[in-house]
């Protein structure tokens, strides 16, 4: 307890906190209600924050143009600079960070401090982004013409941002938007919104010393009237949503209907194939941590696996002789793997999807219980399940967040494996284990996985900042974090200079004055 006092303290985490912030100050005034917010890990109550009201949200949004009119103006390395101090920042807290996320949250303290790193890798990549914001220039048609393209800042981005990654999510949109020259008014998850103040705690003295504008980077916590109301804006040129499919259909629709631009990061339904050419050994850690990490609440989190009939019964054996054993408990505590569910109605969604899993001939393995005792009072606390099943099941085809492993038998090629991968209304991870290099090259071919990520030889989780994160058909097809997801963040221009006396027209036409 004194632990958790200490790390509170440390990120200026108080009893009551204010409902919003803009950049650099406390948000003023608040009538709106209260909210506590209880730890997932023991029941207890964290802090209590001020819910914004619809009044509150316009002030933030007009700091927050108010700032982009000056922001935008600052040299992109500049911007950078400031992104780097900030990972200086979060480097000085991560262990206070991560300890606040896995408290909130209920992931393990190693995945709570995963998370932080994941913050800090992408302030490293936006630092060196920031001098390389690239366009293309290409030849003219036209004599002493030139012609290029250049990337500006688009204005006001929205970020809401999910429970089961409370910080990161919000950094790989907010550190590129920030070096873009964007400026980001983020709406956490109402179930975790105390991460989100103690980042921008962390954050606030590295803007005040460098004379930040203050709105640059806006905290806004509220419920779902919030994320509306962003998603119906017009000074929001930009929404960057994670969560559920449902709310991403909402949001995009809003979004779409005013001609924005929408970054929608929605529900997955990653498969690991594994083929009678699998390394086991290494599959089981892969399949385990995809499985149960996070207490099966990541977007990535591996929810079928495919497994080759000649192999099948081996695989089912090595699982089971592993679930009944994992570590579960407050995730705080050494060795623990796997950790609470988010809430209550979590526990329902688990319990509900393996009661109608089995109604449609599922055979539930092991797992599935609600833990009982003193440890695990705050009845958030469920044992993993593995669940025999078929792909078309309708239980199979729903992303339940919580760990319920499905074991999908297949039979014949790669190929009929793929199809049963791809046979999901979702299409954000999946992997294969394989050996054969026929079988991965396949599975990574035009003909092979219809997923936003596609992995050979390790798990459906855990994906490196570097790369594009997102995913296809459900999953809503936005891109964020690495490689030129920062391109989104930004308008276009193409432009053509003449340095002659002439005035040629394209295409040669003739227009004689
Ligand atoms: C999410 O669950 O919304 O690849 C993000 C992963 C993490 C991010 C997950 N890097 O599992």
């Amino acid at each position: 307890q004194q632990a958790i006092k200490d790390m509170l303290a440390q990120l200026g985490i108080q009893e009551s906190n204010p409902a919003y912030t803009t950049g650099l100050t406390w948000g003023g005034e608040n009538n709106a209600e209260t909210k506590a917010i209880h730890s997932p890990t023991n029941g207890k109550v964290i802090a209590s924050v001020n819910m914004a009201t619809e009044e509150n949200y316009n002030q933030v949004i007009s700091t927050a143009q108010k700032a982009f009119v000056e922001w935008r103006k600052w040299p992109s390395p500049k911007r950078g600079e400031v992104v780097r101090q900030i990972g200086q920042k979060l480097r000085e807290n991560k262990e206070a960070l991560g300890k606040l996320v896995s408290y909130e949250m209920g992931k393990i303290l190693q995945e709570g401090l995963g998370e932080v790193q994941e913050m800090i890798d992408i302030c490293d990549f936006a630092v060196g982004l920031s001098r390389q914001l690239h366009g293309f220039t290409m030849h003219s048609e036209r004599p002493t013409h030139r012609m290029y393209e250049q990337y500006h800042p688009l204005g006001v981005v929205g970020v809401i941002s999910a429970f089961n990654f409370p910080v990161a999510v919000w950094s790989w949109n907010a550190m590129l938007a920030a070096v873009c020259g964007d400026v980001v008014v983020w709406k956490p998850s109402e179930k975790t919104p105390l991460t989100a103040v103690a980042c921008q705690r962390i954050i606030q003295d590295v803007l005040k010393e460098n004379n930040v504008p203050e709105g640059v980077f806006c905290l806004v916590v509220g419920d779902a009237t919030i994320g509306s109301l962003m998603a119906h804006d017009r000074r929001v040129p930009i929404v960057s949503a994670t969560g559920s499919t449902r709310m991403g259909k909402k949001v995009g629709e809003a979004v779409g209907a005013r001609l924005g631009k929408s970054l929608l990061e929605l529900g997955g339904n990653n498969a690991i194939i594994l083929t009678e050419n699998a390394d086991l050994e290494m599959a089981m850690r892969a399949i385990v941590f995809g499985a149960v990490g996070t207490a099966g609440q990541r977007c990535t989190t591996t929810r079928r696996l495919i497994i080759h009939d000649s192999i099948y019964d081996e695989v089912r054996d090595k699982l089971l002789k592993i679930y009944p054993n994992l570590p579960i408990g407050d995730p705080l505590k050494d060795g623990i793997l796997v950790g609470p569910l988010i809430d209550k109605d979590a526990v329902k969604a688990f319990e509900n999807a393996l009661a109608e899993v089995q109604k449609e001939g599922g055979k539930l393995l092991t797992g599935g219980k609600v833990l009982e005792g003193e440890e695990y009072a705050t009845g958030t606390y469920v044992t993993p399940a593995l669940v025999e099943a078929e792909n078309h099941y309708h239980m199979v085809q729903e992303e339940t967040f919580a760990p319920i492993l499905y074991l999908i038998k297949y039979s014949g090629t790669v190929e009929d494996a793929i199809e049963i991968q791809n046979g999901v209304m979702q299409g954000l991870s999946s992997s294969i284990f394989s050996t054969n290099l026929l079988e991965t090259e396949t599975f990574l071919s035009h003909w092979g996985s219809d997923c936003g990520i596609a992995n050979v030889n390790i798990g459906t989780s855990g994906a490196e900042i570097g790369g594009a994160f997102g995913g296809e058909k459900d999953t809503g097809g936005g891109r964020e974090s690495g490689s030129d997801a920062w391109k989104f963040y930004m308008r276009r221009q193409t432009n053509t200079i003449n340095f002659g006396r002439e005035l040629p027209l394209a295409q040669g036409i003739k227009f004689d004055l």
